[in-house]
């Protein structure tokens, strides 16, 4: 498969743009770029072979996207949140895996040790993550426990001087990749715990995934714990319960708000150039007003989505954004860029389905981005629950 050029053009139908500051659109553009070069003509092919593209890991910790909102002295880049935002929208636009590399290693990874971690725990992993010297990963699902985590079975006991881990995660993203885990278990009153495991201790391994038709191009694999010691400094001593974890997928939920639009306007930007070109009926399929009625309700869509992701951003930068709000932002995002990726595919006829374009890529990343991090039902659930103070998860 030839190598792509990429001419995406950014949909602003609303003149977003005039609500960012130079050093946003700066930070955009850079990131933008660097898609257009290291991603867009290799991704393809890494997502056919079902391969991860390792080397994005020192690239992306070059360009600055792990842990954007970490204070510098830490090694993150001490951005605001409309910043990191607009770092995981380009990175999506390219594929959801490498979104995902960076949403997992700077708001599931970096955020807890900064946020729930000793001093010596960030000066000890934050500049090496933030650089991409090591990848680190995320381990709350298990076999049992996906939607509903706070039934984890995984779990620590006290042995003197250290702990012993013992227990199963899947669907980690980065883990086979990953010489660093953030791992979610019980200790011996139920209570939930952060743990750092670090590639290397006995007893700790990492098989990898096999088989998805989605996210092929992002390593994704288990984290099977048999008798793990792990040094007790290794525990996150400022966070006990639930909280912790979910307060982890606040960040990743909000990045993924952004970037799951990114892939949609990826599929409208390449959609709408096709359907300009591709003449049916003696005339092109643009001109059509079943294919008009797609376009517009595209840009409609993302125009939304574009507005709600920028007040979010707002909101999160001010210290103001409840977790609701961002469950809200993050379904919106995954079923508005899923429904643009199924009727773009459409609108390219049989291309649509190949590699020669990234629309099926997107399409079939994104339902695995509308199921992790919380599924659209559960986010459903979230929004009711706030809405009418009544919980109908249980
Ligand atoms: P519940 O009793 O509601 O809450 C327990 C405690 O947590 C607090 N809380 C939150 N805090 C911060 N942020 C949030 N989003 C929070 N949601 C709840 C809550 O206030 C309470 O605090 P406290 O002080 O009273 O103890 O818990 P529950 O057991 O009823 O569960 C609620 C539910 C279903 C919403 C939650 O468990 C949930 O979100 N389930 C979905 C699971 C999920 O999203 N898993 C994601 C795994 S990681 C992943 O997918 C990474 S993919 C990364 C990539 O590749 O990009
Ligand atoms: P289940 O919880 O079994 O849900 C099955 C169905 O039941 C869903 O449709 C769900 O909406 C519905 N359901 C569940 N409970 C209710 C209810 N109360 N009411 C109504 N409907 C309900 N996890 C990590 O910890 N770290 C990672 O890095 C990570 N990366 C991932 C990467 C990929 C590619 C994938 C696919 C998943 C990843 N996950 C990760 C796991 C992900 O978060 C879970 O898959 C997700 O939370 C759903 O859990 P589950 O798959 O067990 O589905």
């Amino acid at each position: 498969m030839a190598a792509k050029t990429d001419n995406f053009q950014s949909p602003d139908y609303f003149n977003v743009d005039e609500l960012l500051t130079e050093e946003h659109k700066l930070i955009r553009e850079s990131v933008r770029s660097y898609v257009k070069k290291e991603i867009s003509p290799i991704i393809e092919e890494y997502a056919q072979r079902a391969e991860f593209p390792v080397q994005i890991v020192k690239q992306l910790g070059e360009m600055g996207c792990f842990g954007p909102t970490i204070p510098e002295q830490y090694g993150g880049g001490g951005l605001d949140y409309i910043s990191y935002g607009l770092m995981m929208q380009e990175l999506e636009r390219g594929d959801s895996g490498v979104r995902s590399t960076a949403s997992v290693q700077g708001s599931l990874v970096m955020f807890p040790i900064y946020q729930y971690g000793s001093e010596e725990q960030r000066n000890k992993y934050l500049p090496k993550l933030a650089t991409g010297e090591w990848l680190g990963c995320f381990g709350l699902t298990e076999p049992d426990h996906g939607s509903d985590p706070g039934g984890m079975l995984t779990n620590i006991k006290d042995a003197g001087d250290h702990l012993i881990l013992n227990g199963a995660k899947m669907w980690i993203s980065n883990a086979p990749f990953a010489q660093v885990a953030v791992v979610w278990a019980k200790d011996e009153t139920g209570e939930i715990n952060g743990v750092i495991v670090e590639r290397g201790m006995e007893g700790f391994s990492t098989p990898t995934t096999h088989g998805k038709w989605s996210l092929r191009a992002s390593a994704t694999g288990e984290l099977v714990f048999d008798n793990v010691k792990v040094p007790k400094e290794n525990i996150l001593p400022n966070v006990k319960g639930l909280k912790g974890p979910l307060g982890c997928l606040t960040k990743a939920r909000y990045g993924i708000a952004w970037g799951a639009i990114g892939a949609a306007m990826d599929c409208y930007d390449i959609a709408l150039n096709y359907a300009k070109e591709r003449v049916q009926f003696g005339r092109p399929i643009a001109g059509f007003q079943l294919q008009q009625k797609k376009l517009a309700e595209m840009v409609t869509e993302i125009t939304k989505a574009q507005l709600l992701n920028w007040r979010l951003g707002v909101l999160m930068s001010e210290g103001k954004v409840t977790p609701q709000q961002v469950s809200m932002a993050k379904r919106n995002a995954c079923e508005v860029a899923a429904n643009i990726a199924r009727d773009a595919r459409q609108m390219l006829g049989g291309m649509g389905i190949t590699g020669e374009y990234p629309i099926m890529r997107h399409m079939m990343n994104l339902e695995s981005v509308i199921t992790y991090e919380g599924t659209h039902d559960i986010h459903l659930l979230i929004t009711g629950m706030d809405i009418t103070g009544l919980n109908a998860f249980k």
